[in-house]
């Protein structure tokens, strides 16, 4: 099933500019695209220095993140995303050093937008599917305006969760809109192993729109999530957008991806670099050149020394933080755990 695109890989527009894209917003998708990947190599590069805990890069999935985020109206739409969409949480306002705070476990970093609009980002595969359902189902019902963007991984996809949510989307018109980031392996399960099928089909049999696009192409992404949040709010329900793309970097710091990709595969991928593209569609229209790549760069390296001071002056984090803030009333075998902690440390001590 060819997936829909509307830049070819070489760069060339193959159909009509989705409304709603001026100079300004196609160079901050450029901007977000790039800022991405400078982050997964700065992240990394933290997690190697003790820094940061585990970090799952997204390089190569730039632009099914941005393109997705961009078509969303962040004053009213919720983001509920998988733990690979740090584009997506930072579009929708969340900090970048709240963000590495995030990644290396501070209490700190879980902390988000008093907005409200951002949901934490979700570790266990798919099961803030059914949330995002909820949430839109809810909003649905009382009339609220906006939609509801739920991210995950082609492998969160064969989760029972992921299922009965596309369902029940299917039932309650919910105004959602599943993105499956189809990145080609799940750690190292790769695609073809882990369905026979096309991923956007499985729309039809739960009676909501479906399409599969070229997660690549960053004006395709746009255009197709742009379509689905028009029909959602306008009462339509739901659909799944399945982003065709590929996994450029590791799962995550804790794999080793040299272990199980074929060299020729991935360099193969390589040549379809979304941001590439991009810039080349870019170029040629005279809405990017090297100056304002530099400027652009620039921008982001600045940010994310910002974000890295913000990060250092948090300070060390008390490990007994984890028993705060989830029980208003701490149950007895929570007390228990923290009590069995302290004794621990004082002994280490
Ligand atoms: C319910 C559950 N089972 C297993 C895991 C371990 N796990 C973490 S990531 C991952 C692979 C997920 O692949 P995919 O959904 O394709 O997302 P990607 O990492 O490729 O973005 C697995 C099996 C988990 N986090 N949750
Ligand atoms: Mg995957």
């Amino acid at each position: 099933m060819e997936p829909y695109r509307l830049l070819d890989p070489e760069g060339r527009l193959t159909g009509d500019l989705p409304d709603g894209l001026d100079a300004d917003r196609l160079a901050g998708m450029m901007r977000l695209m790039l800022l991405g990947r400078r982050l997964d190599e700065k992240a990394i590069a933290l997690q190697r220095r003790g820094k940061l805990g585990t970090y799952a890069p997204l390089s190569g999935q730039e632009a099914a993140s941005v393109g997705s985020s961009f078509a969303m109206d962040t004053d009213v739409d919720r983001l509920v995303p998988q733990y690979r969409e740090q584009l997506a949480m930072l579009h929708w306002g969340l900090p970048l050093g709240t963000y590495l705070l995030q990644r290396y476990g501070h209490p700190k970093g879980a902390r988000l937008p008093e907005h409200g609009r951002l949901y934490p980002q979700q570790v266990a595969l798919a099961a803030h599917a059914p949330h995002a359902v909820g949430l839109a189902w809810g909003m649905r019902l009382r009339g609220e305006p906006g939609a509801v963007i739920c991210h995950f991984g082609d492998g969160a996809s064969s989760e029972g969760d992921a299922h009965e949510a596309m369902n029940l989307a299917g039932v309650t018109d919910a105004p959602v809109i599943f993105v499956i980031q189809n990145n080609g392996w799940a750690i190292s399960v790769p695609i073809a192993s882990q369905t026979r099928g096309v991923i956007a089909r499985r729309a039809e049999g739960v009676g909501i729109a479906g399409r599969r696009v070229d997660g690549n192409d960053v004006l395709a992404m746009y255009a197709a999530t742009a379509e689905a949040r028009r029909r959602a709010v306008e009462g339509g329900g739901a659909t799944l957008i399945e982003a065709v793309t590929y996994r450029l970097g590791a799962h995550t710091t804790a794999d080793d991806p040299t272990k199980y990709v074929d060299a020729a595969e991935l360099e193969d991928a390589r040549t379809r670099d979304p941001l590439v593209r991009f810039r080349t569609w870019m170029t040629a229209e005279g809405l990017w050149d090297d100056e304002r790549e530099q400027a652009a760069i620039a921008w982001v390296d600045e940010r994310i020394e910002e974000a890295v001071v913000e990060f250092d002056a948090a300070g060390p984090a008390d490990p007994a933080a984890m028993f705060e803030h989830v029980f208003a009333d701490e149950p007895p075998r929570l007390a228990r755990q923290r009590a069995e902690y302290e004794a621990a440390r004082e002994l280490g001590s």
